[in-house]
């Protein structure tokens, strides 16, 4: 159900990565004549539903006109479209006054174009001549949901495209929404920075940097017409609090210069935040944030089943991930029967591949012209096909064009839950059966995995298949799909471990030879929509992946994919935004990338020996995932902390945490000093005392390394 950002991220390159917005004033006119309707909608084209289009008189929001668009959640999409020659060297702020009455889903409509719960939206599409420079249709920027008075909204493009001619602002009501927004005083400016103005940035993408790659923020100052010596401070802590550096600097800048002046961050692996104030009592004064990472140096063999998507692969690849996942949309590979989009897919693939990582490609969505959808139905994409002969034929084709690039196939996306496919029980078997005997028969050698099992309890014995998906299913799959979400509670609440556990034990009963794939596993940093006194923060979203990653390693899982790499900005509820590792609109790491970072370093190196409940006191291998049933299983019965033991090449690395998050401390036997590091790369080295070394563990895991065990 998350795999609906994997379409919308790769627009984001329109986004700023680096400037927030305050340090950027608007000049100039606006680009948009008529941004206020006044002369009705004169210079505006509507596309889709014209109907609901009206220009309004009685509310507004200045002048005597607004925009009205009202939507009864009729299927197809309305759009009100205004275009303005652009200077892609420029940056731009649309900004807009909205007013919005009940604009939401028609519930009706359980998997309309909205599932990213964005009913109403304003973006940007950027144009060089005729062509449409991104794969989405727009770039949904600001999204309008329920009920406001007016209210003012904006967004900044910071990045065009050197291609880019012109750009059309899209005031967008997706398929299937209800409600009314009214738009007035609808503008398009040039901006540029506040002087002298101070943006901080890097020369990483994201400022994420490897060790090795001299990690340091550049703050870029930009003077006015007055020459002056202004002075630069900064700060960089620990994104816990703890401040590792700062200093102050006299700056000279002539009239119109610019300077940049470098902070260091050290070679310290952490996830860092870094503000800088520019000026003097009686000057301007400006300043900024950001936040900026150090990773350890990519391994050169990493580790075999960690994967991260989707999002840049570079920054999959710096934090040491071997597996990257994508999509491949029938409706959007082929829109109309036998038009072939080829090159964005077949771009990525051969990137991915090219920074080493590996593929996994899973088919997903018919397209209108094939689906069995009712006609005008908003979801129909995910209704089975009209002819079973034609999805053969597409995915033939697409194992063709792309198998090289591929190292495993997903038969389809989460076709077991009701929002992720209309078919009965047994067209999903018919879905199985023609993908993969369509890929076998292009590549016989390909791994397909499937049934991509979503299911937030116990996946396989359980509610699933007990529901009426035939076991006969798993004959097309050579390994387990699953995406095995816990949210909001953690890993080991939920039996994580034992029941992959399960999963290894019923793929040898059923004779799948590969494996368990987790395509999809991720915690929001966000409050959970169901249970809103639940909130994972961004500490226990790091804390929760590398506690199931490591749990997932040591169960010898075929893959682990996080979603997901970048956090998704134009999704308005935090819920939905909040997977990513990566911020989206300023750009820069959470807390978690590190932490997969890292943890992608030590497993690299790293094989699992068993795991430890309690201080020293072992239990053999799957003892509590091989005897006891997920369903026995009471919280009693899982210990306070829990702990890995993996074998690396300088000797025994213990992996260990506390499960509730309350400190507990646990007593080593130690001949030695012990080096502990906390999974956001804090070292502290420990000497024993008596024989042992205690140690404090929180929910967030250390590496302890320098055991003899
Ligand atoms: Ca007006």
């Amino acid at each position: 159900m998350k795999t609906v950002h994997a379409l919308l991220v790769a627009i984001k390159t329109l986004v700023a990565t680096v400037a927030q917005a305050a340090t950027w004033e608007t000049t100039g006119p606006n680009l948009l004549s008529n941004g206020g309707f006044e002369q009705g909608m004169a210079t505006w084209g509507v596309t889709g539903q014209k109907a609901a289009v009206a220009v309004d008189d009685e509310v507004r929001h200045a002048g005597r006109r607004a925009l009205r668009i009202s939507a009864t959640g009729q299927p197809g999409e309305v759009r009100v479209i205004a275009g303005a020659k652009v200077d892609p060297a420029k940056k731009y702020r649309a900004s807009f006054m909205a007013k919005t009455r009940g604009v939401g889903h028609d519930p009706k409509l359980s998997n309309a174009d909205f599932v990213l719960d964005m009913a109403a939206s304003v973006g940007l599409v950027a144009y060089a001549g005729d062509r449409g420079l991104d794969w989405c249709p727009t770039a949904e920027a600001v999204g309008l949901s329920g009920s406001s008075d007016w209210k003012s909204y904006s967004f900044d493009v910071m990045e065009l495209q050197p291609a880019t001619t012109h750009v059309q602002l899209h005031l967008l009501f997706h398929n299937g929404a209800v409600g009314t927004v009214w738009f007035d005083d609808v503008e398009l400016k040039e901006i540029s920075p506040r002087r002298p103005s101070l943006m901080l940035g890097s020369a990483a993408m994201d400022n994420i940097f490897a060790r090795s790659e001299k990690p340091q923020v550049e703050a870029r100052i930009t003077n006015d017409a007055a020459p002056r010596t202004v002075t630069l401070r900064w700060e960089v802590r620990e994104s816990r609090g703890v401040r590792t550096a700062n200093g102050e600097r006299r700056v000279a800048l002539a009239a119109h210069a610019a300077r940049v002046e470098a902070i260091p961050l050290g070679q310290e692996v952490g996830h860092y935040i870094v503000t800088a104030e520019l000026g003097d009592q009686g000057t301007p004064r400006d300043h900024d944030r950001l936040e900026a990472a150090v990773v350890p140096d990519p391994p050169r063999e990493p580790c075999a089943s960690l994967g991260l998507w989707p999002g840049d692969f570079s920054l999959a690849r710096k934090a040491g991930m071997s597996w990257t996942r994508d999509m491949a949309f029938w409706r959007y590979l082929e829109p109309e029967p036998g038009q072939w989009h080829w090159d964005l897919l077949e771009a990525k693939l051969k990137q991915a591949n090219a920074l080493g990582l590996k593929v996994v490609l899973c088919f997903n969505q018919v397209p209108r012209w094939e689906s069995s959808a009712p006609p005008e139905n908003a979801a129909f994409f995910i209704y089975p096909p009209k002819h079973w002969d034609n999805l053969a034929r597409f995915v033939e084709k697409v194992v063709t064009r792309l198998g090289s690039h591929v190292a495993a196939w997903e038969i389809w996306n989460e076709p077991v839950i009701p929002w992720g496919w209309k078919g009965s029980a047994q067209d999903i078997v018919t879905l199985h059966r023609v993908i993969h005997d369509a890929i076998r028969r292009v590549r016989p050698d390909a791994i397909i995995i499937g049934p991509c099992i979503c299911d937030g309890g116990l996946m396989l014995k359980g509610a699933t298949f007990q529901a009426g998906l035939p076991l006969g299913i798993l004959k097309y799959c050579d390994g387990l799909a699953i995406h095995p979400y816990r949210e909001p509670r953690g890993p080991e609440a939920t039996f994580f471990f034992e029941e992959l556990g399960q999963l290894r034990r019923f793929s040898a009963e059923h004779g799948i030879r590969q494996g368990t794939w987790i395509t999809e596993i991720g915690w929001s940093s966000a409050e959970f929509p169901w249970s809103p006194k639940l909130k994972t923060s961004e500490l226990d979203q790091a804390a929760y992946l590398v506690r199931s990653a490591v749990a997932a390693v040591a169960q010898q899982v075929r893959l682990f994919n996080w979603h997901a790499l970048r956090e998704a900005d134009y999704v308005p509820d935090p819920y939905g935004r909040n997977f990513g590792l990566v911020r989206a609109r300023i750009g820069g790491p959470k807390p978690g990338y590190v932490a997969y970072a890292l943890c992608a370093h030590y497993l690299a190196q790293a094989r699992f020996v068993r795991r430890l409940t309690d201080v020293g006191r072992a239990c053999p291998p799957n003892q509590v995932a091989g005897e006891a049933k997920w369903k026995d299983l009471r919280p009693a019965s899982i210990r306070a902390v829990d702990g890995y033991w993996f074998e690396q090449s300088g000797g025994p690395l213990l992996i260990a945490w506390s499960i509730s998050g309350r400190q507990e401390t646990i007593e080593l036997p130690a001949a030695g000093e012990l080096r502990v590091e906390d999974a956001l790369g804090s070292v502290v080295h420990l000497k024993p005392q008596a024989g042992k070394v205690a140690i404090a563990l929180s929910g967030l895991p250390v590496y302890v390394s320098g055991l003899r065990l």
